[in-house]
């Protein structure tokens, strides 16, 4: 039984603003459960949105406000595993994927410390020891962009880059874009997220050119409901069309393979309801031949590891991870960071989600 579930809102500088076509990020605001047992286990989630409510339907306040009014008395009162208690609050409680994937990571990462297993394995089991990440130029500047983009190949942080576009006039965001490509080379993966914001038409002309000038990938390029459109865009193209905003968990990935609608999923635990859900939305996408991507809604070290377990478990992970969140930010929460190196992000062996948290830290950046 749990004692304590405690939420807090830790508000972290970025180190340089981050502008996307849905919002520009100063700051990313963690929402952080820690949940702590009779027997005196303690265990972390995290959820985090992008923009306050301008990504998704939950914002960080209503986050805390809903696990502390409606979660945490559930749970109080709610005996069994992981599923079961899982599965009491999807019959309580609709929507609020983010909270239930916050409480769901503090959950296993108690199960998995009480087996003294990573919390991967508790998942079925870990088929890599690292994950290859990429990282997001969106500093709204090309040679900005070019210049952080050579000094990430430099250090062997990064070596393949995701741009956000969208913001801009059609033409502009293409010239930024192949600026971009040409400077790095054909060898260095580009790839670009539209977050919505073209209408089709816009689509069929920007994803030309940027498939002629060799970018890799595009990332939801239209409405979150039209998948009508991502569905003769797929069809149309041979670069990948990739659904991000659009996957929703398991059954909008079911509908989305249904329909042909994306050739790759980025996947989010997040997005995906919680750690069991987003290996539902994996099993879809092999059944239909789908290839995946390790999304992020730029989580701090908390929610970017439980993503990292979850996507350890993943038999293929065609286009890698872009589970940089904590590196975005100014401040370090961990007592011991994560370990990126050699362009992954290691995943840790020790028990449960593998970290520790400074509390300390914790206290000087929580929003009171
Ligand atoms: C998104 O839409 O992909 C992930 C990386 C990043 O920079 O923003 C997020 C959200
Ligand atoms: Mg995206």
């Amino acid at each position: 039984m749990y004692s304590k579930i405690e939420t807090l809102l830790v508000e972290i500088p970025t180190i340089r603003p981050h502008k996307m076509a849905v919002a520009t990020m100063q700051t990313q605001t963690l929402v952080l459960v820690k949940i702590t047992t009779q027997d005196g286990f303690v265990g972390w989630g995290e959820a985090t949105t992008i923009g306050g409510l301008g990504y998704g339907e939950e914002s960080p306040e209503s986050i805390k406000t809903n696990i502390e009014t409606y979660f945490a008395p559930l749970l109080q009162q709610t005996k069994g595993n992981v599923s079961s208690i899982s599965n009491t609050l999807k019959k309580n409680i609709n929507g609020n994927r983010f909270a239930k994937c916050a409480i769901q990571t503090a959950l296993l990462d108690i199960e998995a410390q009480r087996l003294n297993l990573p919390l991967s394995e508790v998942l079925g089991g870990r088929l890599r020891d690292s994950i290859p990440v990429l990282w997001v130029l969106a500093s709204g500047n090309t040679e900005k962009d070019i210049a952080e983009a050579k000094e990430m190949i430099a250090r062997k942080r990064h070596n393949i880059f995701k741009l956000k576009i969208g913001s801009r006039k059609i033409e502009e965001d293409v010239e930024h874009v192949l600026a971009i490509k040409k400077a790095l080379g054909k060898d260095i993966s580009i790839r670009v997220d539209v977050n919505r914001a073209w209408s089709e038409l816009d689509a069929i002309k920007g994803i030309q050119a940027l498939q002629d000038g060799g970018i890799d990938l595009i990332e939801q390029p239209c409405a979150i409901d039209n998948i009508d459109a991502m569905e003769r865009l797929t069809r149309k193209f041979d670069i990948a069309i990739m659904a991000d905003e659009s996957l929703m968990g398991p059954n909008t990935a079911y509908h989305l393979a249904k329909r042909n609608a994306a050739s790759v999923f980025a996947v989010k635990v997040a997005q995906s309801g919680g750690l069991i859900e987003a290996t539902e939305v994996n099993t879809v996408a092999k059944l239909a031949g789908i290839d995946l991507y390790g999304g992020t809604m730029l989580e701090g070290p908390v929610g970017t590891i439980a993503s990292a377990h979850t996507f350890s478990t993943f038999e293929t992970l065609a286009y890698g991870t872009e589970l940089f969140g904590p590196l975005l930010l100014t401040e370090e929460i961990l007592k011991t960071p994560l370990q990126y190196e050699n362009f992954e992000l290691v995943i840790p062996h020790s028990a449960g989600l593998g970290i520790q948290l400074d509390e300390n830290k914790l206290d000087q950046f929580r929003i009171r």
